[in-house]
């Protein structure tokens, strides 16, 4: 597959998850509207969608047509969103602004924002739940018990809790690695299983897929923490001054910006070859990886 035909194949299956987003919710409008509208206005606030295209190309990569993928790629595109609606809350890290617009709770209000993110998740297991046609009912089952544990305690949660108290301490690297693998990592390990699971991988695909999806989680997560440096760096005369990752619990601050760089790229590499051994369906999985990393945002 030539770049075009990716870049290509990446837009038509992202208008594919646009839709299907669209008619995973009930309208705005529908009652109560206060808590339809502040799901809508997180939802459709311009994320890249990175989650559910990956559960497209993992599916897609052992053979299955996107159709039947499409609602655990919503499923996990709802529980992301409420997590960074949660995420900005006043409690946690009491962010006005996302994606260049102001947060949930600054247009709907704390309390509205906190039940609008628990609505999602919520509706996301909804919507996972429902079998499509052609795939076993058991796979549909395993994986909502995929989704449930990768985002919960010993999953996304596990690692927000342990990122909190990491805060403002020096941290051991093993301790950055769980907060990352678990805070980041697990939800996009998810994307690639469920997608096997529910495409039909084998054992052997499923257990490629899932190494793809832990590397490409971690380096999903330290060059966030990359770009994070990168853009204060570039803010540094308009901020006055910034505090260069000190505090948190991130592979620059343990490792340096140069080591971190590396790391993620050997990450990336990693991911890369994995998906190459599964064959040439696996090529969106090849870009992708390579996306992560060079990514300006
Ligand atoms: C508070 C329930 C709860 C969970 C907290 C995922 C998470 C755990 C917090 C969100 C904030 C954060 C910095 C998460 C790390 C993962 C990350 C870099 C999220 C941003 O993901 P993108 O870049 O976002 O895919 P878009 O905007 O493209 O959807």
């Amino acid at each position: 597959m030539k770049v075009t035909e990716i870049k290509s194949y990446l837009a038509s299956r992202r208008e594919l998850i646009q839709k299907a987003l669209e008619s995973c919710l009930p309208p705005p409008e529908s009652y109560p509207p206060a808590v339809h509208q502040a799901m809508h206005y997180s939802l459709f606030a311009g994320g890249k969608r990175l989650r559910p295209l990956l559960v497209l190309a993992a599916g897609e990569a052992v053979g299955s047509p996107p159709e039947p993928l499409l609602p655990a790629a919503c499923a996990v595109e709802l529980i992301h969103t409420y997590s960074l609606i949660h995420d900005d809350l006043p409690a946690m890290d009491n962010d006005d602004f996302r994606r260049g617009r102001p947060t949930c709770h600054k247009v709907f209000g704390e309390a509205v924002a906190l039940l609008a993110g628990d609505a999602l998740l919520t509706h996301a297991f909804a919507v996972l739940s429902q079998v499509p046609e052609g795939v076993p009912t058991e796979k549909v089952l395993q994986a909502i018990g995929e989704l449930a544990c990768a985002a919960g305690s010993q999953g996304m949660i596990g690692g927000q809790v342990v990122d909190m108290e990491a805060e403002g301490r020096q941290v051991t690297l093993e301790t950055v690695n769980y907060i990352h693998t678990h805070k980041t990592g697990s939800l996009i390990r998810a994307c690639l299983r469920m997608g096997g699971i529910l495409g039909g991988a084998d054992e052997e695909q499923l257990d490629t897929l899932t190494r793809y999806g832990e590397n490409l989680g971690l380096a999903f997560q330290i060059t966030d923490d990359i770009l994070d440096i990168e853009g204060d760096f570039a803010n540094m005369g308009k901020k006055g001054g910034v505090d260069m990752a000190r505090g948190k619990a991130t592979y620059p601050a343990c490792l340096g910006l140069a080591q971190a760089k590396e790391i993620a790229g050997q990450l990336c590499k990693e991911a890369q070859e994995l998906a190459r051994s599964l064959g040439t369906k696996a090529e969106p999985l090849i870009y992708l990886a390579g996306y992560v990393l060079n990514r300006q945002g």
